[in-house]
C-alpha cells in the first residue's frame, strides 16, 4: 500500500471509531461528560472574574462597624494620624521590576473606582458601604510583575493579639476590577476603625480577606515562609479558608 493510502485508512479508522462511539449510548454519555466537565471548569474560572453586585446610595448602611483591630497601637501610627497621614507610604515590592513607594497624594492622583458593595464577615454580620480608590491592577501594572509572580501579600500596621495582620490573594483576584485600594468610605477619608488611611477591598471574598492599615504590597511566587505559611492571619491561627470566595 502507498503511504498516502495508509494514512487515509488510519484517518478513516479514527473517524469510524469516533462516530461509532458517539452513536452508542455509553459513548455519547462519555463524550457528554467530558464536555460537561470542561464547561463547568470553564465556568468556574470565568466566574472568578465576574463582578459582585453593586448597590445604590440608598442601600448604604448608616453605620459601618469596625471589626478585629479598630486602631493601631503604636506611636508611629498616632503621629501619622495626627498629621492626616501626609507621610504614610504604601510600598510595592517583591517580584516586580519597578518597586514603588506611594504617598497618599500619589494614590489619590491615580484613576479611581467607586463601588457600593456588601461586606460579609464570617462572624455573621454584613454592611453596605461605598468605597473609593485605585484598582490594584493599575498599581501592579505600573510595578510590572515578574513572570514568576503567583500571589500578592498585604502587610498591615496593626498587631492583633501578638501577631501582625496580613493577607494574600492570587493573581485572578489581584487583577479583578473590583479589587481596589480604598482611601474613602462613603466619600470621606477612611475612619480609623475601618483601616485608615488605606485598606483593601477584595469584593469577591469574605471580610477577613480585606486587610486594613495597609503598609505594603508584596508580589511573591509562594506563600511558604510568610507568617505560618497558610496565607493569612486567620488562616494561620483559626483554620479559616485561604480562598473565601463569595
Ligand atoms: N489589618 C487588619 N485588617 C483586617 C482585620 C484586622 O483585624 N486587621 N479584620 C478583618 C475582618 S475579620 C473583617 S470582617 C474586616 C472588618 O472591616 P471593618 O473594620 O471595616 O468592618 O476587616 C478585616 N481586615
Ligand atoms: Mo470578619
Amino acid at each position: 500500500m502507498k503511504r498516502r493510502a495508509v494514512m487515509a485508512g488510519i484517518g478513516a479508522m479514527f473517524v469510524g471509531a469516533c462516530s461509532k462511539i458517539a452513536d452508542s449510548k455509553v459513548g455519547s454519555s462519555l463524550l457528554g461528560a467530558a464536555e460537561d466537565w470542561h464547561r463547568k471548569a470553564h465556568r468556574a474560572l470565568s466566574d472568578r472574574t465576574a463582578l459582585v453586585n453593586e448597590y445604590a446610595k440608598a442601600d448604604i448602611s448608616p453605620y459601618f462597624r469596625g471589626n478585629g483591630s479598630t486602631s493601631v497601637d503604636t506611636d508611629a501610627y498616632r503621629m501619622h494620624a495626627a498629621n492626616g497621614f501626609a507621610d504614610w507610604r504604601l510600598e510595592v515590592r517583591g517580584l516586580v521590576r519597578n518597586p514603588l513607594s506611594l504617598s497618599m497624594e500619589n494614590i489619590r492622583k491615580l484613576p479611581q473606582r467607586t463601588q457600593i458593595t456588601r461586606h460579609d464577615c464570617v462572624e455573621g454580620w454584613s454592611a453596605i458601604g461605598e468605597w473609593t480608590g485605585p484598582q490594584l491592577s493599575t498599581i501592579l501594572d505600573a510595578a510590572v510583575m515578574d513572570p514568576a509572580a503567583r500571589f500578592v501579600v498585604f502587610r498591615c500596621a496593626d498587631n492583633l493579639n501578638g501577631a501582625d495582620y496580613y493577607e494574600s490573594i492570587d493573581l485572578v483576584d489581584a487583577m479583578h476590577p473590583q479589587t481596589i485600594i480604598a482611601h474613602l468610605l462613603n466619600g470621606d477619608d477612611l475612619p480609623e476603625k475601618n483601616g485608615a488611611p488605606l485598606r483593601m477591598r477584595i469584593e469577591r471574598q469574605l471580610g477577613y480577606k480585606h486587610p486594613k492599615y495597609l503598609t505594603a504590597i508584596e508580589v511573591v511566587s509562594t506563600l511558604d515562609g510568610i507568617g505560618e505559611g497558610k496565607g493569612g492571619y486567620w488562616e494561620d491561627r483559626a483554620d479559616y479558608q485561604w480562598y473565601a470566595g463569595i
